[in-house]
């Protein structure tokens, strides 16, 4: 026998990662993080028992069986295992039940559970996202017969009770313009809404419930004449007739997940408030799935470079190891750099929201989780998918090899930049978080976490690259156009200037007990440079996208 390549292995994603384990230590009270981490410890079991298992067998798609042999209509979908565990695991840890405690660092601690899980649950954090989105929804809402009727359901800790919920938003004509829904909401006689439509996408279909924009007969067009709807989909054991699964979509990427094309023809429906401004309604339910998203994004990043890490142990070439290889070991350290920014925003974001939602956050850092929240969610899609591309090149043609598990990697990172809204929405999105004074909560923020920094180059990085981008916001002022044509390179100098200043912050704590990675995170960081504004002539546009 030949040469036999050791194969990577991933590392208890919670015990041997000491990231995580630092910043729950900064950011939770020891009694708080004694008490999660039975759960973060098992989520992490769980999530290297899952990827030995998916090394070991063929990896399986969702399957859906429309008819029956006797022709009854039954749309069936069968799913991975990871999948039918799903409700096991969650409830079991409180992977969501958690972030809905009355404690400000609740959503901190369900979002660490999300990272470990993220990964190994195939996506079914997708749904989840929902659920969680949906209960918060629900709760702004003040709808009390609906928040007594779903809300147990959601946050069950309990499998046989618990209920996942859909989305329903996109449509055809209506990706991210959501004011073009076409989705009729119409009353029958006897006052019953029920909605009559298609769903382009809904990763949820095998859920209980979901909450679904509208358009009520008769109202004007617009997105402000959409309501928002809550509907149930099963009949105990059945799915409702009038909800039909019309085929799964044939994605890039996230393939255990059965993403669905459906139509609604006559859907029982409840309106959740009023009869109009329902993406107003639905908002609360975007900013948590955006949050979700930026946590799913920083774990597979987290996932692609531990394995990489340790193959570059494992690994020889030119008679090294890989991770002695001066050039290979720059290019994991550029990556680690680069990604400890993400996990410092994504997860200030998660302690903010919690904050906020307890009530206990500064009125300014009301406006700063509003911008951060977009921010974390386009920079996060944007990296996944280059530090997973990157990644998979330090496995050279085994990262291109199906059955490694590690494609699977960059196919599944594409959806980040995609799912709740492109990396452009989302930038745009910033600067509706950006008007009025709102860079004024972000620099108030930022002044804070630099305040006892010891780098001095840090602290002038940050402040020159936000004096750039506010000086920017204030030129573009009156010119709308110019100031969406920036708007990209303006939300992504905003988030590495946040990443940057919570790492100084992160730093300074870490420091004195004698943590230099943090350090070295920041320097690092901060040398691939802050400013994203990238040339921005309409006229070279015009030339550029004109006829050849
Ligand atoms: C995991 C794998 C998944 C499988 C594959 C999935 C692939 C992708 C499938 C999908 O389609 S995911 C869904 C993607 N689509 C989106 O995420 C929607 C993108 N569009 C937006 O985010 C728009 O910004 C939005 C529809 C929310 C609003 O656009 P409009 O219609 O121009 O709304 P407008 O008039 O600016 O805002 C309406 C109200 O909502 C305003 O409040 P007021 O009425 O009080 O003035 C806004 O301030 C408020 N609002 C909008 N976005 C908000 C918000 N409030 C808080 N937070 C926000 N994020």
């Amino acid at each position: 026998m030949g040469f036999l390549q050791d194969p990577p292995q991933l590392a208890h994603p919670y015990r041997d990662d000491p990231l995580l384990r630092a910043m729950l230590r900064r950011a939770l009270p020891p009694a708080r993080l004694a008490a999660i981490e039975p759960d973060l410890k098992a989520l992490g079991d769980y999530a290297v028992m899952e990827w030995q298992r998916a090394c070991r067998s063929t990896r399986r798609k969702p399957v859906l069986t429309q008819w029956d042999a006797w022709g009854s209509r039954v749309d069936r979908i069968e799913l991975t295992e990871a999948w039918q565990e799903g409700p096991h695991i969650t409830t079991k840890h409180a992977v969501l039940a958690s972030g809905h405690e009355p404690h400000e660092h609740a959503r901190l601690e369900e979002f660490a559970r999300v990272y470990l899980y993220h990964v190994a649950s195939e996506f079914y954090s997708c749904p989840l996202a929902m659920t969680d989105g949906a209960a918060t929804a629900l709760k702004a809402s003040g709808n009390k017969a609906l928040i007594e009727r779903a809300l147990p359901h959601l946050l069950s800790r309990d499998a046989s009770t618990f209920w996942l919920s859909g989305q329903w938003m996109t449509e055809n004509a209506g990706g991210s313009d959501v004011g073009n829904t076409e989705t009729i909401a119409r009353q029958d006689a006897s006052g019953q809404w029920r909605l009559y439509g298609r769903k382009w996408f809904s990763s949820a279909v095998v859920g209980e419930m979901a909450l679904g924009l509208a358009r009520p007969e008769g109202a004007g067009s617009g997105p402000g004449a959409l309501a928002l709807f809550y509907v149930e989909t099963m009949d105990g054991e059945r799915r409702k007739p009038e909800l039909i699964i019309d085929r799964l979509k044939d994605k890039l990427g996230t393939h255990e997940l059965p993403t669905a094309e459906i139509h609604l023809d006559g859907l029982p429906a409840w309106p959740l408030g009023e009869l109009s401004n329902g993406v107003r309604q639905v908002a609360p339910m975007l900013n948590i799935t955006r949050t979700w998203n930026a946590v799913g994004a920083t774990a597979s990043m987290a996932r692609a470079l531990s394995l990489a890490r340790d193959y570059a142990t494992r690994r020889h070439a030119f008679g090294k190891r890989l991770i002695d290889q001066p050039l290979h070991a720059q290019t994991l350290a550029d990556m680690q750099a680069e990604f400890e920014g993400a996990f410092a925003l994504t997860f200030e974001v998660a302690h903010l929201l919690g904050r906020v939602e307890h009530g206990s956050a500064q009125p300014h850092e009301v406006a700063l989780l509003r911008l951060l929240t977009p921010l974390a969610k386009l920079w996060t899609g944007k990296m996944a998918v280059k530090l997973c591309s990157e990644a998979l090149e330090c496995f050279g043609g085994a990262g291109y090899i199906e059955d490694t598990g590690l494609p699977q990697l960059l196919r599944d990172a594409q959806v980040y930049a995609i799912w709740e809204g492109t990396t452009n929405v989302l930038s745009l999105d910033s600067l509706r978080a950006l008007a009025g004074e709102n860079i004024g909560a972000l620099r108030t923020s930022i002044e804070g976490w630099l305040a006892d920094s010891i780098d001095a180059h840090a602290r002038q990085a940050i402040h020159q690259a936000l004096d750039a981008a506010a000086a920017y916001l204030q030129a573009h002022a009156s010119d709308r156009t110019g100031l969406e044509v920036g708007a990209r390179g303006l939300a992504l100098t905003l988030a590495r200037c946040t990443a940057a200043a919570l790492l100084a912050r992160h730093d300074t704590w870490s420091a004195p007990h004698g943590h230099a990675r943090t350090g070295a995170a920041l320097r690092r960081f901060v040398a691939h440079g802050l400013s994203r504004f990238s040339a921005a002539d309409a006229t070279d546009t015009a030339l550029l996208l004109g006829p050849h």
